[in-house]
Order: structure tokens, then sequence, then C-alpha cells
């Protein structure tokens, strides 16, 4: 089921003044190794709430565990440090329980995509207006390079020799295949589905803008290197192998996305689908809420608890 009207998504702005990038930095400095990418990420970030001019007091930013999960630290909002994978529970719980809030979500690859892998479909399906940007170093950062469910490195069968210098918990060889996170998120017809790269803070920052403006789960994967512990998905390497999408690119094209996603030549950065009448939990459970309220339901249940 459809709903005919395409809303933005209500957002929570600041009302004195517009904000600067600088309003919404924390007193604490990043603690990122020199040449992380995440530093690109988070100045994009702060680009992107400013041009949005979101209000501080009304924004939270959940993370899980990992170099990209202390994010919310650097960030002058509200944020939650939590547990490992479960950004999407907390943001859409969040989300559930104030509406009104600005809610976004950041983590790792490992973080997103491997143990908090599970929840994506389900945030897919639910739609909440949250945002979600992961910073996909292809690798585990924070535990000192394990390989992660992005990493592109050779699988043990072919014979291809693991450098131990670089991927030093695989010294005998890789044993398990990457995944393509974008296509997935297509395949599972999330609302907004963009890949950044935080060699291009501009471009990231204008992904982010529209990530957040999108009414429905947004999820911005963001190649942002590791250059302690991954030696393979370098700067330079996604410097030669992406490509910005094509202007005429259709976002609302399902299947044009797909295969975008997929493409072998290279690697495209921008928005590659957007799904713009899809139903949200939000207005569903609002729908619900209004329909006890209706009954007398919601007073009778808030009256138990008095
Ligand atoms: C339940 C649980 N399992 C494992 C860990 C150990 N752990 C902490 S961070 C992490 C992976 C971090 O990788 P990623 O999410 O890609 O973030 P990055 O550090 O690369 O930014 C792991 C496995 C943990 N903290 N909690
Ligand atoms: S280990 Fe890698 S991901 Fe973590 S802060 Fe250092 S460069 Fe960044």
């Amino acid at each position: 089921m459809q709903s005919a009207t395409i809303q933005p998504a209500q957002l929570a702005t600041n009302t004195t003044r517009p904000l600067a990038p600088r309003d919404y930095k924390s007193d604490l400095p990043p603690i990122w190794c020199p040449g992380c990418g995440d530093f690109g990420v988070l100045s994009a970030l702060f680009k992107a709430l400013s041009v949005c001019n979101l209000d501080p007091t009304r924004t939270g930013i959940v993370s899980g565990i990992g170099c990209s999960s202390r994010l919310p630290g650097f960030v002058a909002a509200y944020g939650f440090h939590g547990v490992h994978g479960r950004v999407l529970p907390v943001a859409t719980g969040i989300k559930s329980a104030r509406p009104d809030l600005n809610v976004i979500g950041v983590g790792g690859d490992g973080d997103g995509y491997s143990i908090g892998g599970g929840h994506l479909p389900h945030a897919a399906r639910r739609n909440p207006d949250i945002t979600y940007l992961i910073m996909n170093n292809n690798t585990y950062g924070l535990t000192k390079g394990q390989v992660s469910p992005t990493s592109m490195v050779p699988l043990a069968s072919v014979g291809a020799k693991m450098d131990p210098k670089r991927w030093k918990t695989t010294p005998y060889g890789n044993t398990e295949d990457f995944i393509n996170p974008i296509a997935m998120a297509i395949a599972y017809d999330c609302s907004f589905v963009a890949r950044g790269f935080s060699y291009k803070p501009n471009q990231l920052a204008d992904l982010l803008v529209e990530a957040i403006q999108h009414r429905g789960f947004a999820l911005v994967d963001v190649f942002s290197p590791c250059p302690t512990f991954n030696q393979d998905q370098t700067d330079e390497f996604y410097k030669h192998r992406t490509y910005d999408i094509p202007a005429e690119h259709d976002p609302t094209d399902r299947a044009a996305a797909f295969a975008l996603a997929c493409d072998t030549k290279g690697y495209p950065l921008g928005v590659l689908y957007k799904h713009t009448t899809k139903p949200s939990i939000i207005e569903e459970q609002a729908a619900v809420r209004e329909r006890l309220h209706g009954l007398g339901a919601m007073e009778e249940l808030i009256k138990r608890f008095e």
C-alpha cells in the first residue's frame, strides 16, 4: 500500500538564528588517527547540519561501537554511543517515541553490515524518518584491522596470499566473500540509498542534506578509508575507481539504481535510489494512536498507569 502524497521530512530546525558548521562542533576534538577518512565525514556532517539548520537541542546522533562510532562525541547535539550493531533499533525507538526529533545513526561497516546487518531489512520495511550514515572503511578499525563484510580481499581458494603485515588476523587467507551494501539496500527497498566518499566532502555534505530531508529511512554508505589498518582499499584506490552518477540517472527507477549499484567497472557516487511514496512506521504509529484515542483505549491505558 502506498500513500499518494510525497512529503519532505519534518525537521526540528533552529529558530533563533542560522547555525554555522562550527556551531555543531563539541568541545571534544576527534581522536582518530592522522589521515583517517572519518575526519572528512565529520566535516561534511557539520556542513549538512548547518545547511539544514537543525536544532542541536532536538537532534540525536546514535552510534554503535567502533572508531567511526565515536562520532556522536564530536557533535554538539544529543549523542547515544550504544552497543555494537544496534544503531537502528535505538534510532528507530527514539524516532517512534519522539517523532519531533531529528535522528541520525552513524557507525562502521562492521557495525552496520556485520553484527547489525540483520536490522537493515527491517529498518527498510519500517521506513522510519532517520538517516543512517555508514563510514565504510572495508575493515574493523577499532579492533585492529580484521576482514569485514565489505573488505575486498581475495579468497583463500583462488590461491591469493594475504599479506600478513596487512591483514594480521587472516595470514593464511580470507575465507569469506564480501557484500555490496548499496545493492543490498536497494534490494531491501530502502527508501533512499546514496554513496559518498570522504575525500569529496562537499558532495558528501550535499548527499547528507538530501538524506536528512528525505521522509523515510535514508542509508548513506561512505567510503572512508582507514590508512592505519587497510592498505588495500585506500584513498588512492577509491580516487581511481569512483565516478559521479550521471545527471540523467533517474533515482526513482529501482532497476536502473540496482544496475548502477552492481556496476563492475567502478563505484558510483551520488543518490542511487529514492522511493518517495513508501509508507513510514512513524505515520502508521500515529494512525494507531489516533485510533486508540478515538476508542478511548489510550486514555484507559494511561489511567491504569497513573
Ligand atoms: C558484541 C560485541 N562484539 C564485538 C565487539 C568488538 N568490536 C568492537 S568494534 C568492532 C568492529 C568495528 O568495526 P566497524 O564497525 O567497521 O568500525 P570502525 O572501527 O572500522 O570504524 C568489534 C568487532 C564489541 N564491542 N561488542
Ligand atoms: S584505526 Fe583506522 S578507522 Fe580507526 S581511527 Fe585509525 S585510521 Fe580511522
